[in-house]
């Protein structure tokens, strides 16, 4: 059994999103692991974010991301990974398909609603780094 690492970021917990995100989770067929409400440090970002540190949107990612508190899952199921990745769709909800979180809710290419790992090895340090001990 695979597990992933959720994040709704603050735009989606201002808008309340967050019954419905989790609802289309569970509706999937996943389970919620582990949940909790936190306001995420830069510090903390910036090891999640390690990656995006020289893109040009990585300040602005930063200061969204610490904008407001987020609500952190772990999220298991059967190819969980890439699962949710679909259904949250792409980056940009433009392209996303409409069916997807992104598609449904999002307007916005950095503020776009939720987070999902990308990989067994994301999946692994975003756990690690959020919830610790429970890799
Ligand atoms: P992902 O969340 O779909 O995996 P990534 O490319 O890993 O997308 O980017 C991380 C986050 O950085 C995105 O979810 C979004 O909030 C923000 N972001 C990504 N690309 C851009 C961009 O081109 N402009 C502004 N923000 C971006
Ligand atoms: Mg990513």
């Amino acid at each position: 059994m695979e597990k992933t690492l959720i994040i709704i970021k603050p735009d989606g917990v201002k808008r309340k999103l967050a019954g419905k995100i989790i609802g289309m989770i569970e509706d999937k067929g996943y389970t919620i692991e582990e949940i909790k409400m936190k306001r995420l440090s830069r510090e903390e970002l910036s090891i999640h974010y390690e990656a995006h540190k020289d893109k040009k949107f990585y300040p602005e990612l930063l200061d969204y991301m610490s904008s407001g508190k987020c609500i952190i899952m772990v999220v298991s199921g059967v190819n969980v990974i890439k699962g949710m990745r679909k259904l949250i769709g792409s980056t940009d909800p433009l392209e996303a398909e409409l069916g997807s979180i992104r598609g449904k809710y999002g307007n916005n290419k950095t503020f776009n609603i939720i987070h999902g790992s990308d990989s067994i090895e994301s999946s692994q340090k975003e756990i690690g780094l959020f919830f610790k001990d429970k890799k």
